[in-house]
């Protein structure tokens, strides 16, 4: 039997019903307080995405890294900052690091991280025709023959640590597209006795957000970095915590899982 037939053939009790004016508030209330929550949500999602693209980005940089040093005696390239003239350029090198290991990658998108516009190159180096949004470790990959510790020749070999796989090698850093430069580095180490056994380490530190050229890992995803380590691995770190032995705004934050430099002995 149709139910409906017979409702509609009994006498209409009432007006069949429109939405009253509260009705019709209530219901564009609870969409507004459901946009609210969701939206957010939405944005961390596709940070994520981004974030896992850039992880995917930097596992092919590692690798690129990984087969020069294969072809260079277990040797990494050495691109230390040419300081703000061409004269303090030593050793003069004639590539930037990206272009040291595109033989081994041959596709330039990889070193933009997605949730960063990145800049084309650095101080005295010249300028590459593809955006770069990563940064390296200075003592392992930017060094100067006269970096502590003593008697450590530039470039590194990675047989010369005994920690390869706990030091990060290249990491999210900070790029001013305004100014039109990057930096080529994304660490200076900052050190601290997080292990409280007297002996100081040397970590990757974040910049201080209040002074954010001094552009250490710069915590671009929800407040942690990507990093590649010396043994070619690469993972998300962060976010930095306050360094308890920071004493002005080169080592504020610090990136508590990602090293710099071995123990030193
Ligand atoms: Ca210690």
């Amino acid at each position: 039997m149709d139910m409906s037939h017979g409702h509609r053939g009994a006498a209409p009790r009432r007006k069949p019903a429109a939405f009253t004016l509260i009705e019709l508030l209530v219901v564009i209330a609870i969409i507004a307080i459901l946009a609210a929550i969701l939206f957010p949500v939405f944005a961390q999602a596709r940070e994520k995405a981004r974030q896992t693209a850039c992880l995917s980005n930097q596992k092919q940089i590692g690798m690129g890294i990984m087969m020069y040093m294969e072809d260079y005696d277990g040797t990494a390239f050495n691109c230390p900052y040419p300081g703000p003239t061409a004269s303090a350029f030593t050793p003069a090198l004639q590539v930037f690091w990206s272009e040291a290991i595109m033989p081994y990658i041959k596709n330039q998108q990889v070193f933009a991280c997605p949730s960063a516009e990145g800049t084309t190159g650095t101080a005295n180096y010249p300028t590459v025709s593809y955006n770069i949004s990563y940064g390296l470790n200075e003592r392992v990959l930017g060094r100067y023959p006269w970096d502590p510790p003593a008697n450590t020749p530039a470039p590194v070999a990675e047989s010369t640590l005994d920690t390869p796989a706990q030091i990060g090698i290249i990491a999210d850093t900070w790029t001013d597209v305004a100014a039109g430069y990057g930096q080529i580095w994304s660490s200076f180490g900052c050190y601290a006795d997080l292990d409280n056994n007297g002996k100081r380490e040397m970590y990757w530190c974040s910049s201080n957000p209040r002074t954010p050229w001094w552009n250490y890992g710069f915590p671009r995803h929800a407040g942690g970095m990507n990093v590649v380590y010396f043994d070619g691995h690469v993972k998300f770190s962060g976010p930095p915590t306050r360094n308890p032995s920071a004493v002005g705004d080169y080592d504020y934050n610090i990136y508590r899982n990602v090293k710099v430099w071995q123990d030193e002995k």
